[in-house]
């Protein structure tokens, strides 16, 4: 009996490797490991590997170097086929963890590089005593597990690491995400399932999704995350709710991501401690005092606050005819004796402008109101502001604030949830876009200035600085709600590690992480990306005309009037004769003069302004033409024709990647790519229509019809 029953065992497990070994996947791939799934490499790949070492020996035994160590060895075991033994001293070849004080004893020899910074790695491979070692030490345990991670990432991508002397540091000190979260489970602009953190107005009792985000965040070096909406609840400060919250600090502190919250500034009122939330006034400034030490006391390494004051309908200083350095200081100063940090957001507007007057523009309001605040804001404040003037629209110039603060901290806020760039549903590959902005040299003075040296406080010598994305994971099994859209968060956490990075690089790397080594895999998923944001611009918003969408309702579907006579300022002023706003300081608004003189020009100028801005700067005759020869109505429906064909194009591209990758992720990516074919079409004859029948110059093609809407 016994015999026959272990036959059966030994039958069924030689037939499921056989399986195994037939199907290149046979793991369900749910997305939910994005890119860290350690996926096994092939037997040439392993081969390659032989030489690592054998055992793991870690320095210390804080918790983030434990998780340092965990994930070593799981990723080792999983990839390559080895446990890797524990050992307290290098007794065979080894991977040294440790930070560099804790090496210090161990290996002398080693000559640490002097510019070794918080947060930075190095990857060395090194002979201590007997034994060739792979030395991973960094100036904190966060460096060493960022360390870890890296060359984890290495060999899933199949790298060279038999010789290593790798050195490398953050761009930016303060690489955070911010979660939309509201505390009833909702994400606003969240397109990936319900909050990770919260349920029913608590703190989710399984919170092991939020650990599970916590590692991937850190594998890409993001050091802090906001979680909760920056339309912040009052109740988040509640005595009771810090105290749930800082559970959700237990599981990212071995992550070595700091816990931040958005609060409302009339916190001090809303909760009913006080009549007032003056920032002035003296029992205002002990309440924040006193609510910071408070959480302190929970959530020793808390990082901060992110606060959304004086806009879209959210109380702040104006209430007191106070400033915005007032608010942001009274929260700074609470903070301070912590090392706490406040992100002030800059996103304050006045969301009830007159439209009829042409001069009114929403796009100057945050220079209008930061710039004569620079000096004002304490060392522990960081002005947060949106990478474009409005409001993450598929194509906006640099927010001239960037150059508008010198001896102010600054950070810049970019949306990895795609609000108005198709919502997940679409492909949009958000990091070419975010590169440009990054890139952008504002000329301060006459000098390079790139936007990505001046939030990272290097330009003007700040002590921080950052680089923030606005995420919304949600419980979708992959994040994000679409397998292909967490190439921005791998590519957003890139970028805020190494500003530098080219786009071609970051998608490589993901793909590799993500579906694997195949040339072809690759290099298909890769070209998709790459040009995602510039056909999904082609269809919904070409020449900088600003956001075509549906802004009263859900900022996706195309509705060009809605922008248009109402307060919200996102207007495009499209009407027979022409499209475009006039943001020239000759004859428009004159928000063009908060660029320093060399954009100016670069804007003001019909002639040198790039085609792809064009109306955002211009309102000009549907007959003006444009650098490449065209008319701007002929421009607008070849544009979206074109992007509309492109989309289409999309469908068949993925489609040579069958059998080549996963049968779940495929099917996923088919549907997504078919369906955002046919919204393209939709997009396309909207604003085809809608433009013609508003201009009646017809399309030179034939291709939009001309008979009278009924
Ligand atoms: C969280 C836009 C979005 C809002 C968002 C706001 C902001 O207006 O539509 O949902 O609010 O930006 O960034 O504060």
């Amino acid at each position: 009996m016994h015999s026959i029953r272990l036959r059966h065992v030994f039958r069924f497990t030689v037939m499921a490797a056989v399986l195994v070994a037939l199907t290149p996947f046979a793991v369900a791939e749910t997305g939910a490991e994005a890119w860290l799934r350690y996926a096994a490499l092939d037997a040439k790949a392993v081969k390659t590997y032989q030489g690592l070492p054998s055992g793991v020996v870690v320095l210390g035994d804080s918790p983030v170097l434990k998780s340092a160590q965990g994930e070593l060895t799981r990723g080792i075991s999983r990839m390559v086929g080895r446990s890797l033994r524990i050992a307290l001293h290098p007794t065979e070849d080894a991977f040294v963890l440790g930070t560099l004080d804790q090496l210090h004893a161990l290996a002398t020899q080693l000559n640490p590089p002097d510019q070794l910074i918080a947060d930075g790695y190095w990857l060395k491979s090194a002979r201590i005593g007997e034994h060739e070692c792979l030395v991973i030490t960094a100036a904190t345990d966060r460096g060493v597990l960022y360390g870890v991670f890296a060359l984890l990432s290495k060999i899933a991508r199949a790298e060279n690491v038999a010789v290593l002397d790798d050195l490398q540091q953050p761009h930016a000190p303060l690489r955070w995400v911010n979660q939309w979260d509201n505390l009833d489970g909702h994400i606003e602009r969240g397109y990936g399932g319900p909050s990770i953190f919260f349920a029913e107005g608590k703190v989710r009792d399984d919170l092991s999704r939020a650990g599970d985000y916590a590692r991937l965040l850190a594998s890409v070096g993001i050091n802090g995350c906001a979680i909760n909406n920056v339309n912040a609840d009052p109740r988040v400060l509640d005595a009771a709710f810090i105290g749930q919250v800082s559970r959700i600090a237990d599981v990212f502190r071995p992550w070595g991501v700091q816990l931040a919250l958005s609060v409302d500034l009339s916190s001090p009122k809303a909760l009913g401690d006080l009549d007032t939330f003056d920032p002035l006034d003296p029992r205002v400034v002990a309440w924040w005092r006193n609510k910071v030490n408070e959480i302190y006391r929970q959530i020793p390494d808390f990082g901060g606050f992110v606060v959304k004051a004086d806009s879209e309908g959210r109380l702040g200083p104006s209430t007191y005819n106070r400033t915005q350095a007032d608010a942001a200081n009274v929260v700074a100063h609470a903070l301070k004796p912590h090392g706490g940090v406040v992100f002030y957001r800059a996103f304050v507007y006045n969301h009830h402008l007159d439209w009829r007057n042409l001069k009114n523009d929403r796009a100057k309001a945050a220079y209008d109101i930061f710039h004569p605040l620079d000096g004002a804001f304490d060392d522990h404040a960081i002005v947060q502001i949106k990478n474009g003037p409005i409001d993450f629209q598929v194509r906006e110039p640099v927010s001239p604030l960037f150059a508008g603060l010198r001896r102010t901290n600054e950070a810049i806020e970019l949306q990895i949830t795609q609000e108005y760039t198709g919502q997940q549903r679409q492909l949009c590959f958000l990091v070419p876009m975010w590169k440009e902005v990054l890139d952008f040299d504002m000329r301060i003075d006459d000098r390079p200035t790139p936007v990505k040296d001046l939030v990272a406080g290097r330009t003007f010598h700040r002590p921080t600085g950052g680089i923030v994305g606005v995420a919304n994971v949600g419980m979708d099994a992959n994040w994000l709600g679409n397998p292909l859209a967490m190439a921005n968060l791998y590519g957003f956490g890139r970028l805020a590690w190494q500003a530098d990075l080219s786009a071609e690089t970051i998608v490589g790397e993901w793909t590799r992480l993500t579906f694997g080594n195949d040339p072809l895999v690759v290099q298909t998923i890769a070209t998709l990306q790459l040009s995602s944001w510039h056909v999904y611009e082609s269809y919904t918003g070409p020449l900088g005309a600003g956001t075509l969408t549906n802004i009263v309702g859900n900022h996706y579907d195309p509705a060009p009037e809605s922008s248009e006579r109402n307060g919200w300022g996102q207007w495009h002023r499209a009407d027979h004769d022409g499209i475009g706003m006039d943001r020239t300081v000759a004859t428009g608004t004159a928000y063009i003069a908060q660029y320093p003189p060399a954009i100016q020009k670069l804007y003001e100028s019909l002639a040198a302004c790039p085609d792809n801005l064009l109306l955002f700067f211009h309102h000009v005759p549907y007959t003006y033409v444009l650098h490449s020869g065209k008319t701007v109505i002929q421009h607008i429906y070849d544009s979206h024709f074109d992007g509309a064909e492109q989309a289409s194009a999309f469908v068949s591209k993925w489609e040579a990647l069958q059998g080549h990758i996963d049968e779940e992720r495929y099917n996923e990516g088919l549907k997504l790519l078919q369906y955002q074919a046919g919204e393209a079409v939709i997009w396309r004859d909207t604003i085809c229509n809608w433009i013609y029948h508003l201009s009646g110059l017809p399309d030179q093609k034939g291709r939009v019809r001309t008979e009278p809407r009924h």
